[in-house]
Order: C-alpha cells, then structure tokens, then sequence
C-alpha cells in the first residue's frame, strides 16, 4: 500500500511538473523535438550565414516531415523576404533570394506542421509579405518602466547590459522572426534625450547583435531636442548647420556600433515632445533633417502623425491640418506613421482620413498591441478583427484603394512600406501578462505579413499552436475571440463612443470625469458632449466638419446622420435621446440593450472558458479564468457606471426588461483606482 502511494505521490509529482511547464512562455512554439530524423540541408551553392544556420537548426530540430528539405537562397527566387515552398516525392524545398526569406519559409513550413495544413505532393506556395517593414515599437523607457505596458517590465535589461546578455533577448527574436517581424523599436515614443549617450548606444548594439541573425532591424525612438537636451547645443532647430551636423555625427556613430541600423522614431511636437515647431519650422522641416543624416546609410524616419493642441475644437481634425499641408515635402525615406484612428487607439474608431489623402507622402499605420484602452492584460480582446477593419477600409483615394493599398504603395526611389504595433510585451513569464493577448502579437505579425489574412483563420492558427489542435477547444474558443472586440466594444463604448475611460490609467469607466485645470481634450465630456439634448459629437459639415477630411461618398455617407453606420453615429453626431435607429428602438434604448448584451457576453466568455478546463493545463486555465471573471465584472462595471451616468440626462429609465443596475452611481464616482497599470494581483481591488 505504502509503496502504491509512494508511486502515487511520484506520478502526481511528475504530472505538476509537466504542468508547471505550461507557464506560457513558448508561446506558439510549442513544437515538439524529433527524434533527430530530419534530414535537413542548403542547396547547392548556397552558403552558411547564421540566419540560414537558424533555419536549419529549426527544422533539423522540429520537422517531422518525410523526405529530406533543402534550403535554397537563388538570385531568381522571390524577393523583399519572400519564398516557396514546394513539395516533390523526395521532400521539401524552401526558396528565396535571401536567407531571410528562407528563415520566414523554414518558419512556414513548422506552422503548416502544428496547424495540420502540410503541403500534398507537387503543390508549391508563395508568399511575398505585404509589408517592407513589420515593426513592433517597444514603449520601453531606460529605467526599465514600460509605458502603457501590462506585463511587468522591460525585457531590455539595460542596466545589465552590454555585459550580460539575457536568454529571453534570442527568444523574442525567434518569436518575432516565427511570425515575419523585421523591425524593431526597442524604446519608448516619449524618448529620453540620454537614450543616444555613447553608453546606451553600445546597449542598443549589443541588443542589436542578437537580432540581427533573426533577420531584424534595430531602430531607436529619438527626442528631437537632443542636440540641446544631450549635445549642449544652444537649440534644436532643424534650419541650424550645427544641428545638423550633431545629428549627422550621431547617426554615424551609431552605425559604427549598428551597421544594419534602421532609423528613427520621433514623436515630436505632440503631448508635450520638443520639435521642429518650437524654432517655428514644419514637421518636414524637421523629418527631412535627420532623413538627410540617416539616407546616406540608409536609414528611414518614422514621423508620427500623433498630434493635436488642446486648443484645437476637435481634436480628431488635427493631425490631417497640420499634415495634409506637407503632403509631398518630405524626403522618400520619411514615413509619416499614423495611428488607426483619427483619436487615440480608442476601442472603436473609423480610419484616420490621413489614410486616403495624403496621396504624395509614404504614410504607416501604427496600431496598439497592448490593451491600453481595451481592459490592459485582464479583458480578453482579440485584435485582429480591430485591425482589419482599419486595413480593408475602402478610402476612395482616386476612385477606390483600401487603407492596407494605400499605404503598401511605396511612392519613391527610397520608399519603404511599413507597419507598425505598439508591443504588449514584457517581462512577463509568459511575455503578454495573460495567454491569450500573446494572440495579438501573433496576430499583429501575420497581418503584416499578409494583410489579406482573416481574422479567423489567425485565431485557428494560434490556438491550435499556443494550446491544442482538439476541436473542441478551438473551436468555441475562435469564437470567443472573434466576438472579443465587439463585446468589449459594447459593453464599453458603444455606438461610436470613445474615450470616456477614467483619467490617467485608462482602465475603467469615468464618463463623469472633470480634473480641474486639466485640458479640456483629455476629459472624458469633451468626447460624449452629453446634455438634455443628446449624446455625441457633431463632427458633421454644421458640427466640426471632420467628414470632410475624407473623400466622397463617405464625407456624405458619415456626415448624414441617416446613412452614418450606427458603429459610428456617436463618433459623428450628436444625436437626441429619443432618435430613432434602424433597430426601430431610440438611441437611449439602443445604448442600453448594447451595454446590456456586451456585459451578458462578457459573463458568457467567462462560462465558456470554465467549460475549457479539459482542454487546456491547470496553470493557464485557471489565470485565465480569473482574468476572465474579473472581465465580467468590470462589463457590468462598465454598464452600470455609463447608463446611470447618461441617465441623468437622458432623463429615460432603463427598459423594464433589463436587468437593474448593480452599483450605485455615487459610489461609481467615489471609488478610485489609484494604481497605474494593473495586474493580475490588482484584480480584486476593482468594484
Ligand atoms: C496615448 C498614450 C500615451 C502615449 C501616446 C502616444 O496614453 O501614453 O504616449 O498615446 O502614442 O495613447 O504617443
């Protein structure tokens, strides 16, 4: 008996073990070793480098095919990382004309292994990516803090660094170059001027060292008013010979650390940022500068587009007046990086204008992976279907291209395409702070790889390599992240809504909001306009005219408070209580049968995910069922806090069929989160 329970104990033992492996930290390579049967070799002619040494330790390690794969980087294969697969009787081929390309084809061929999607005999597959440049920009500040970052800190230990070289550094590039990333931002948008001190710099390379045999590019966030700031110039002014030349100077001393160095990042003139502006010149006054330090190496600048004054009267007009202007005045190697929305990553917003009219200058979307306005690493949103709603936008631009052909296009000698996510990642054991949001950089890269992938066919290949290929996981789990966005949206800000989150972290609900002398544009009433009237900003051709700023038939379609798709009408209009929408029901009604419907769901996530425990190992099952539970809870947080809030004026009572609030307005307005970014071990501090 004793020695029954002995095995007993032994066998549990083991069982924890296996299960303590499970903590998330492989990602969606959770492949399996062969036996070491993989017989895998480069064609002929083709020599070793250590991107092409990385593809065949993957696939000698991880490919259980028959036959043996060869590895082929040819002149006349595809190009710009592209590749083929093809499959004959004696194996497996992967082409390109770099060793990138066969790195990202190595990559495939384990995908199409762990998803079950192999290639038959004589069938060939190629693919090209949609973008040049697929590009995490990392939030991350020198002290190891993460802006906007829900999954502990930094992973760039700088203040190791350039001694020690952690582990997690090789895994993240594999990670990234497994879903086609070639781009790096390693540091915050807000930079700090000390980020281009000889000493970061030789931080930066050695990062830098370990990226590159993935196939990926380093670049660097900048603070315009370095020269000042680190250089102890007078000034910053981009007209000045000796700005210049501080930036020339700096730029090669950084490409005699980072000889593949890929360029700047430069958040200026926005929330405060030093820029061109301050010495009265134009954002390509100041773009154009360092592009002309960084071209002769051939570096590109990322010029964001973030910008607005808080005197402007709609905030969502400004950065298309102060770049519709410049149009065509910036060199080829600028990319004007614009975020999805005209606003801020909010949960819901129709595509920036900027899209479909700058039609001269190489523009980039910047879409935000971490959760900032979408529940941080507790809600459970998957966002690719965010994404492709910007990207398969139909813009009108001459007469019909989508956001993704609008900005695919490269415009000149020097041009490159480019898209970009801000990171959810950290030094989190699992990267994400909760395994499902690794979906959304899983996500974000396929998307850049290939706009035209949908956004069920990414959840199906990142469930079935994250946790199991079992049906009956995937399945009603695809679901749930299909449906995650529009829940969140619903049970948030439905209807066009957008930034009514509680001040400074973003997390909750404040509609309510009002900090004294803050800006008008950072309070939550500045979005809703709510009054006795109604609900909405009038951004209409009589309210602020941004319809305008979009081509025909849209300015039409969203300007006319019959024809604006209802996602939007609140974004658009401001609309009385008692208008009558499609659904025949007013807009109050609507508002409360949508907030309702997203909370129901939210708790119906919640009880699918409770019916998954066969399916998935204890650890992630039960921390995901604990962010899934709290998720519930703050739906109807969330529900309550905005109808009793819009209530007082819509002066309407919440249809008899639903159910009655649970919170009490006043205390919804007493209660304040006074954390920063929360985690997990915050999640009971919420009402
Ligand atoms: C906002 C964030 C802020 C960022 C800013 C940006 O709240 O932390 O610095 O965007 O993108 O959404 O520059």
């Amino acid at each position: 008996m004793d020695a029954m329970r002995c095995l007993f104990m032994l066998w549990a033992l083991c069982c924890l073990s296996l299960l303590r492996a499970e903590d998330g930290s492989r990602l969606w390579l959770r492949m399996e070793r062969n036996a070491g049967e993989a017989d895998v070799r480069l064609g002929h002619g083709t020599g070793r480098t250590p991107t092409l040494d990385i593809a065949v330790r993957e696939l000698a390690d991880y490919w259980r095919g028959d036959g043996r794969v060869v590895l082929q980087v040819l002149p006349e294969g595809p190009d710009r990382d592209g590749f083929t697969l093809s499959r004959r009787s004696d194996g497996v081929s992967v082409v390109s004309a770099s060793p990138q390309g066969v790195l990202y084809g190595a990559y495939a061929l384990l995908r199409m292994q762990q998803t079950g999607t192999d290639l038959h005999e004589g069938q060939s597959v190629t693919e090209i990516p949609s973008y040049d440049l697929r590009m995490l920009d990392h939030w991350d500040n020198p002290d190891g803090t993460v802006e906007r970052g829900y999954a502990g800190r930094s992973i760039w230990r700088w203040d190791e660094l350039p001694e020690q070289i952690s582990p997690r550094y090789e895994a993240y590039a594999r990670a990234n170059a497994s879903i086609g990333i070639n781009a790096v931002v390693l540091n915050n948008v807000n930079a700090k001027p000390a980020m281009l001190s000889p000493d970061m710099l030789r931080k930066v390379s050695a990062i830098a060292d370990v990226l590159r045999p993935y196939g990926i590019r380093t670049f660097l966030s900048v603070n315009f008013g370095s020269p000042k700031a680190l250089g102890g110039l007078p000034g910053a002014d981009p007209m000045e010979p000796e700005v210049q030349e501080w930036w020339a100077a700096k730029v090669a001393e950084i490409y005699r650390l980072v000889p593949d160095f890929g360029g700047f990042l430069v958040k200026a003139n926005s929330e405060g940022q030093p820029g061109p502006q301050d010495y009265g010149r134009t954002h390509a006054d100041g773009a154009n500068m360092l592009a002309d330090a960084l071209a002769p190496h051939g570096g590109v600048v990322l010029w964001r587009a973030f910008v607005y004054a808080a005197s402007s009267p709609d905030r969502a007009c400004q950065a298309y007046e102060e770049f519709m202007p410049l149009d065509g005045k910036f060199r080829d190697n600028v990319i004007v990086q614009v975020k999805n929305g005209p606003i801020d990553f909010q949960p819901r917003e129709p595509f920036s204008p900027l899209f479909g009219a700058m039609k001269s200058t190489q523009v980039m979307p910047e879409f935000q992976i971490t959760q900032e306005y979408l529940g941080q690493s507790i809600h459970t949103v998957f966002l690719a279907p965010q994404w492709k709603a910007c990207l398969d936008a139909e813009t009108y631009q001459d007469g019909g291209l989508t956001v993704a052909e609008a900005t695919q296009r490269r415009l000149g000698r020097r041009s490159v395409s480019a898209m970009a996510g801000v990171s959810n990642i950290g030094d989190a054991e699992d990267w994400t702070g909760n395994s499902l949001a690794q979906a959304n950089w899983y996500a974000f890269g396929r998307l850049c790889w290939d706009t035209g992938l949908e956004a069920s066919r990414i959840a199906d290949e990142f469930l079935k390599q994250t946790f199991t290929a079992d049906e009956r996981f995937v399945l009603p789990v695809r679901q749930l992240m299909l449906r995650s966005w529009d829940v969140a949206v619903s049970y948030m800000m439905p209807l066009g809504l957008h930034h009514i989150f509680a001040f400074g972290h973003h997390y909750g609900p404040e509609p309510w909001c009002d900090v004294p002398g803050s800006r008008p544009d950072w309070m939550p009433a500045y979005y809703h306009r709510a009054d006795t009237a109604g609900l909405g900003f009038d951004r209409s051709a009589r309210g602020s005219k941004a319809v305008m700023q979009y081509h025909e038939p849209l300015s039409t379609l969203y300007g006319d408070i019959r024809t604006c798709p209802e996602e939007y009408l609140l974004w658009f209009h401001h609309v009385p209580w008692g208008y009558v929408m499609r659904n025949g029901l007013t807009l109050w009604d609507n508002l409360c049968y949508t907030y309702t419907r997203g909370a129901e769901e939210a708790r119906g996530f919640a009880d699918l995910w409770r019916g998954m425990r066969p399916y998935v190992d204890a650890e992630r099952h039960a921390d995901m069922l604990r962010r899934f539970e709290r998720q519930a809870k703050d739906a109807w947080w969330w529900r309550d806090a905005c109808l009793l809030y819009f209530r007082q004026y819509a002066r309407r009572d919440i249809p008899a069929d639903l159910p009655s609030p649970e919170h009490r307005l006043d205390d919804l307005k007493r209660f304040r989160l006074d954390i920063d970014n929360y985690t997990a071990a915050d999640m009971d501090k919420l009402p």
